[in-house]
């Protein structure tokens, strides 16, 4: 059976920011505890063997709380763990190529950025959508151009899946997302970048919660 999943605080792990190869399980942890509902691994620089090691470690930590971890693109990495699921791109693997590898059980995700790409989701084989960035964001470089609130808004109108903002958004900006139909917010920077996740998790959390 596919997991259920809770989008509402969805934290991205990049290990540029959370911590490295020895950090990322108790930063993982600790945002967890502050109320982080779903996590995600994705580190664009590391080799295999750290997906690898990262992604059972991960595991293991997060089974026991009953938090989905997702793996960024690396199929072979989700299926050798047995994450919860995975989150593929624009450029990468197509998502039917994806269902049919990882099969009928695993979550699913997919980066949007533009109404284009929404209206072209398949919806019988795509679980949720990100759509960003909303906001500008240092920590992806290659991002494609910030939607804004305005249009962000104008998007959720049309969405027929459930959807998570992602790109700058920190605290003060989580309200507005929900309001506009997010059924999410994705971070990487504003709990891992910060000096406590736990707290910075716990700030965010109380404003999804506020909606
Ligand atoms: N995809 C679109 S923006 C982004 C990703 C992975 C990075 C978001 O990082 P931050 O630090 O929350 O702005």
């Amino acid at each position: 059976m596919k997991p259920s999943f809770n989008l509402s605080l969805y934290l991205v792990l990049d290990p540029d920011l959370c911590g490295g190869e020895e950090g990322i399980v108790a930063t993982a942890l600790a945002a967890v505890a502050g109320g982080v509902t779903i996590v995600q691994l994705r580190a664009p620089k590391w080799k295999k063997r750290q997906w690898v090691s990262a992604a059972f470690a991960l595991k293991a930590a997060l089974d026991p709380l009953n938090i989905p971890l997702i793996i960024n693109d690396h199929i072979d990495v989700a299926l050798l763990a047995d994450a919860a699921g995975v989150h593929v791109g624009q450029q990468d693997i197509a998502p039917e190529m994806a269902r049919q590898l990882i099969g009928p059980n695993k979550i699913l995700g997919l980066s949007t950025s533009n109404a284009g790409q929404m209206a072209a989701v398949p919806l019988d084989i795509v679980d949720y959508i990100g759509v960003g960035p909303v906001f500008a964001t240092g920590t992806k470089l290659d991002a494609s151009p910030v939607i804004g609130l305005e249009e962000f808004a104008n998007l959720m109108q049309a969405k027929t899946i459930p959807a998570v903002a992602i790109g700058g958004i920190g605290l003060g900006r989580v309200a507005a997302l929900r309001a506009a139909g997010a059924d999410g917010v994705a971070v990487v920077s504003a709990v891992c970048g910060q000096a406590d996740p736990q707290q910075a998790a716990q700030a965010l959390r109380l404003e999804v919660a506020d909606v």
